[in-house]
């Protein structure tokens, strides 16, 4: 499937195409890059039947576009963009604050094309002579730019893993391959990735090698080998491949899961028990002990299995010599989703749409929650939150199955004072308290904030509590311990939030948070249907922070949750 490869190219024409400013053009290349980024089949086949034009906003221009990238691999239009701004424009745009037009005229004024022009330009005090930019512009483009370079050349999970899962599934596919696994930062489902890494069982690795490096999905070929081979995919991650005997894929997988760390220590382990630990087993002399499963591995090193997600070499080891792993909340122990946005806010699916998307997913429940007077996102006052519960009680009589849930997510001004009134909250199942702007308040302006809303006896769930967004934005400045303490004392449940970008609590704050012995609740924001698929990045998050089924309050039925949020 070459769905996401399309989205991307036409994305990354749109981006082009705003260096300019947002015309129809631009609006047409995202719109088109949206449906076919959420499209459930695969657009080959719709391009194939002649049916491109019948999909919502590809019209004929759009789609001669999508078949030369299916034909060919690549959009000549988007090389000719390319060739008239030769910059990097993927780094320069992760720089909080940096659009399309700015870079624009960085390139124009000051020939500004990658992060070292930028920095130089802005060290200068250049930037700050710009028309529109200032110096308060130019500094905050300073600090940012340290920000993002920290994190380029690494890719969001959340934007990987179904690449990479697309990938295992191709490779699976082949008759001459009987084992196949994502390893590395992935399956540990770290929230950043640097590459994809497969494992293979095989005997005829020349072919596996031609097929994956040939695949529609590569760019460049870096490396080509009998045992291992690398490649630069569209996107511009680079996937190894490396091919290990059957009786060594336990030790290989375990190897090359890592992480580094986790890796070393279990080494020292082998070490101090006179046996010698790598990819191919453990070893005492010449002799294996184990190598055919990672189970067998740990099992010999005296340890009980560890899941990838707790290989950071943060206390598992030692837990798992103790025989005192913890019992990680479960993918499918998820039982509703309570917060969720519709076209009442910022949404793209109705109430009815979401509700029938989370019953397909097998959930119990679920809370709409729209956004309160954010002015970005069309947000609800008193009055369109009581329609809109009079619409949910409506729906909720014709839907079986499944109870959607009265919610809100409700802003906190700076003071932390909510911007509903209270007999309203009062009728909400639950009320969702966020933080959506005046980020930049110091520490004890922000602790007092946000204690200001924990200790409001409406609120029911912080969101996204450090508000920090990946490769974007950095956490609110705030004492979290301060802010685990007083979510213990007023009983305030803290979000895990699933959103790629979010990932907030992030998995060291998950833990401390459940050591603090804070509730937790894993939640998607999602704004349309696809988007409550990401709950898997969220409990992976949990996991990732120790956390446990009882630590997690949409774990309950539903009786028991509405005991929580009385
Ligand atoms: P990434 O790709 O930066 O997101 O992180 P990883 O963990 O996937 O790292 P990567 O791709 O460099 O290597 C995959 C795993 O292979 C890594 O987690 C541990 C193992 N590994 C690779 N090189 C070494 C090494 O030199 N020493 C040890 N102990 N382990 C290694
Ligand atoms: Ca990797
Ligand atoms: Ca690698």
């Amino acid at each position: 499937m070459q769905n996401k490869k399309v989205a991307s190219i036409l994305h990354r024409v749109a981006d082009y195409l705003e260096m300019d400013g947002v015309d129809f053009r631009t609006k047409a290349y995202r719109r088109a890059a949206h449906t076919i980024e959420t499209l459930s089949v695969d657009i080959e086949n719709i391009s194939k039947e002649g049916k491109l034009e019948e999909l919502p906003g590809i019209g004929k221009h759009i789609a001669e576009k999508i078949e030369e990238i299916l034909d060919t691999g690549k959009l000549q239009y988007l090389e000719d963009l390319k060739d008239e701004y030769p910059l990097d424009l993927d780094s320069l745009m992760s720089v909080e604050g940096l659009g399309p037009k700015k870079i624009k005229l960085l390139f124009n004024e000051l020939g500004i094309m990658n992060l070292d022009d930028l920095e130089r330009e802005g060290k200068h005090h250049h930037i700050r002579r710009l028309k529109g930019m200032g110096v308060k512009t130019e500094t905050k483009i300073l600090q940012n730019l340290e920000f993002a370079r920290k994190s380029t050349g690494r890719e969001l999970l959340g934007k990987v893993l179904s690449l990479a899962q697309e990938i295992k599934g191709r490779i699976s596919a082949l008759e001459e391959v009987s084992q196949v696994e994502i390893a590395g930062s992935i399956r540990r489902r770290k929230e950043t990735v640097g590459d994809i890494d497969v494992l293979t069982v095989t005997d005829h690795p020349n072919h596996v090698m031609d097929f994956f490096t040939q695949m529609d999905l590569v760019d460049e070929i870096i490396a080509k080998g009998h045992s291992k081979s690398t490649v630069r995919l569209y996107n511009g991650m680079d996937a190894d491949i490396r091919v290990f005997k059957e009786e060594d894929f336990g030790s290989a997988l375990l190897y090359f899961t890592g992480s580094r760390e986790f890796n070393i220590h279990l080494r020292k382990i082998a070490i101090s028990w006179k046996m010698k630990l790598n990819e191919y087993g453990v070893f005492q002399g010449d002799e294996c002990l184990a190598s055919r499963t990672e189970k067998d591995v740990f099992k010999t090193l005296g340890l009980d299995y560890i899941t990838p997600e707790l290989r950071e070499n943060t206390g598992e080891i030692e837990a798992a010599q103790e025989g005192k792993l913890p019992h990680l909340v479960d993918y499918n122990d998820i039982k509703g989703d309570l917060h969720l946005h519709t076209n009442w806010s910022d949404g793209k699916n109705s109430i009815n749409q979401m509700a029938r998307e989370a019953k397909s997913r097998g959930y119990d429940y679920l809370a709409i929650t729209d956004h309160t007077t954010l002015p970005v996102a069309r947000g609800m006052n008193d009055k369109k939150l009581k329609e809109q519960m009079s619409e949910i009680d409506k729906i909720n009589s014709q839907i079986d199955d499944i109870t959607i849930l009265k919610g809100s997510e409700v802003n906190l001004d700076s003071q932390g004072n909510l911007d509903i009134s209270e007999d309203v909250l009062e009728e909400l199942d639950l009320v969702i308290a966020a933080v959506h702007y005046d980020f930049r308040q110091e520490p004890e302006k922000m602790n007092m904030r946000i204690s200001n809303a924990l200790e409001n006896e409406y609120v029911n769930i912080l969101a996204h509590p450090t508000g920090r967004k990946l490769k974007e934005r950095q956490a609110y400045k705030l004492d979290l311990e301060q802010l685990f303490q007083k979510a213990t004392e007023t009983g305030t449940v803290l979000e895990v939030n699933s959103s790629p970008k979010r990932l907030d609590l992030k998995d060291i704050h998950v833990k401390m948070a459940a050591e603090h012995g804070c509730q937790l609740v894993v939640n998607t924001d999602a704004h349309n249907i696809h988007d409550l698929k990401n709950i898997k990045l969220g409990v992976a998050t949990a996991r990732r922070g120790w956390a446990e089924k009882k630590d997690i309050i949409n774990t309950l039925p539903l009786k028991k949750l509405l005991k929580v949020l009385e």
